[in-house]
């Protein structure tokens, strides 16, 4: 479906990335960061298939210890962005301290990521993800998931992709990863309508948060169709690929909320909203949220508009 012909002097489905990145940005620096951490998911992909165990270490056939994947990637994402040399600081969720990667702080950008995020599910074969967002300059902290330039994930599935939304292009697109090894831009989505889909996490907090239970039972007698992997990438690319639904992960006093806004909530935060859709943290869109610490968490909802009015309305009686 070619969608948003509109769009279509400045991209078009088919572009390779780098051809589609030119048209995107100016920003030299922002291009070779990109595409350096699209190599990274190349080999992450790859890894994904062939290498995987669980703890941090395993053994191969022949006996060698390896890492264990969401290591490797970890690996993999810090050594592009110090090769694109336009990162000044990065940091993941398995290595919260910021590193010095070496790159410029004016006209070069500090990174946040999760390197494998649902490592817990890649061994009864489900897809995972990389998520990533990127900041100007060198702070981490004390900014807001709107100051985000860029923001992207890689989609470990049946096929990879990688789905990337830039500040100021309109649209989230999505990328192939091709035989030959090339990304071709395959979708855009600039728009999140109506449709019955829930992709309800963390429902252990219906126990002891009634307004969640009240909303998921909404669901459900509006016959929503359930489809919750337990993995957060999946569940919101399947928003952004079909343009409708809700993913919700909300907190209760006996199920703290789990999901970090700095290295998955804000990243998918721009993925959703420059594709068209909302994110609430039950009060205030994710990308108004100040970091305060690298460690932060939140709940949180993404979807079309109505099903965040509705979210925030049945949490907390307010839109
Ligand atoms: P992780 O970063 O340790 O992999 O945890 C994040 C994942 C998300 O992908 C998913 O939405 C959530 O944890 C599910 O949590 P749970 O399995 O605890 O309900
Ligand atoms: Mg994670």
């Amino acid at each position: 479906k070619a969608k948003g012909t509109s769009l279509v002097t400045r991209c078009e489905i088919g572009d390779g990335l780098e051809e589609f990145l030119t048209k995107a940005t100016p920003d030299k620096g922002l291009i070779r960061l990109l595409v350096s951490m699209g190599e990274a998911l190349r080999t992450i992909s790859f890894k994904v298939k062939t290498a995987s165990c669980g703890g941090t270490q395993c053994v191969n056939s022949f006996g060698d210890e390896q890492l264990a994947v969401d290591m490797l990637a970890n690996q993999l994402l810090f050594d592009a962005l110090n090769y694109s040399h336009f990162c000044k600081y990065a940091c993941s969720e398995e290595e919260p301290e910021l590193q010095d990667m070496g790159g410029p702080v004016e006209g070069g950008f500090s990174v946040a990521f999760d390197p494998l995020d649902g490592s817990s599910i890649v061994d009864t074969n489900f897809t995972v993800g990389t998520i990533f967002g990127v900041w100007p300059g060198d702070k981490l902290t004390g900014v807001t998931g709107r100051d985000q330039v860029a923001a992207a994930m890689g989609v470990m599935g049946p096929r990879t992709t990688y789905v990337l939304a830039i500040k100021g292009f309109p649209g989230t697109h999505e990328f192939l990863l091709l035989d030959e090894g090339k990304w071709q831009h395959v979708k855009e989505t600039t728009e999140i309508g109506e449709g019955k889909l829930f992709s309800p996490g963390n429902l252990r907090a219906t126990s002891d948060n009634v307004n969640y239970a009240k909303l998921i039972d909404y669901y459900v007698n509006e016959k929503y169709t359930l489809r919750y992997t337990g993995g957060m990438v999946p569940d919101v690319n399947q928003i952004i690929v079909k343009e409708k639904g809700i993913f919700t992960n909300v907190a209760s006093p006996s199920a703290k909320a789990k999901l970090r806004l700095l290295f998955e909530v804000a990243p998918l935060g721009l993925l959703i909203e420059n594709a068209g859709g909302y994110s609430s943290d039950g009060y205030q869109s994710v990308l108004d949220k100040v970091i305060n610490n690298i460690d932060e968490r939140t709940q949180v909802a993404y979807g079309s508009k109505n099903e965040i009015i509705r979210f925030e309305e049945t949490l907390y009686g307010k839109s």
